[in-house]
């Protein structure tokens, strides 16, 4: 299913993680683990809710996209319930991290499914209740100028940083993934800006030990 980063390569990672709050993991995926989790995303879809609406703690940030909470996908797709808590996986994200890195207890936010699909989509300005997002992408624009990239600023924790000087954007290829500090670090998702191209992404939130519970309404609104 995954495609880890050889212990070699771990250092220059976590070095690059701890710098920016944010490295990325192309081809995280195997090409197998892409497919299936394709499979069970469009699956999932089927049951997802839209959303469209401002997030009100998070200085009214638009949400626009259809989603589906991790209580929802735990009991449908075994696969990737059990890949969220893969032992892999987890021993890397301690290693970029340099701690010890533990599973979100929280049902609803531990994992969940994020689909664009309409020119205008977007995850508007935010920070995550848990420390780290993992997010793994099963579907992107071909070209950054479709929209779809993540945004964020690695120097500030306020939304506003996002239009200062410093914010910097990533585009990812599907297969892709990416670890973000995501609880001090602002971050949204570009806009779409045409018809007919999708962005599908499985967002697992992880946490270090003693650190479990939600601190903004914001998984409840976007996810229940
Ligand atoms: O889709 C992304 O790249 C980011 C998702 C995100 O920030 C979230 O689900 O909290
Ligand atoms: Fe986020």
């Amino acid at each position: 299913m995954l495609s880890l980063p050889l212990p070699a390569h771990r250092k220059a990672l976590r070095r690059r993680f701890s710098t920016d709050r944010y490295v990325a993991l192309p081809g995280l995926l195997s090409s197998a683990g892409l497919a299936t989790l394709a499979t069970e995303a469009r699956r999932l879809e089927a049951d997802g809710v839209r959303r469209d609406f401002r997030m009100p703690c998070m200085a009214d940030s638009p949400r626009h996209m259809t989603t589906l909470g991790g209580q929802r996908i735990a009991p449908m797709s075994p696969v990737i319930a059990s890949l969220y808590e893969d032992r892999g996986l987890m021993r890397l994200l301690s290693s970029l991290l340099g701690e010890a890195v533990v599973a979100v207890h929280d049902p609803v936010e531990r994992h969940v499914l994020n689909v664009m699909h309409r020119p205008g989509d977007t995850h508007g300005a935010h920070t995550d209740d848990y420390p780290l997002a993992l997010v793994l992408f099963l579907e992107s624009p071909p070209s950054p100028a479709d929209g779809g990239q993540l945004e964020f600023h690695p120097a500030r924790g306020d939304l506003a940083a996002l239009d200062a000087p410093g914010a910097r954007r990533a585009h990812h290829r599907p297969g892709d993934g990416y670890l973000l500090r995501s609880d001090r670090t602002p971050h949204r998702v570009t806009p779409l800006t045409r018809p007919g191209v999708r962005r599908t992404v499985l967002n697992f939130a992880y946490t270090t030990p003693g650190r479990q519970g939600v601190t903004t309404q914001s998984a409840s609104l976007l996810y229940d």
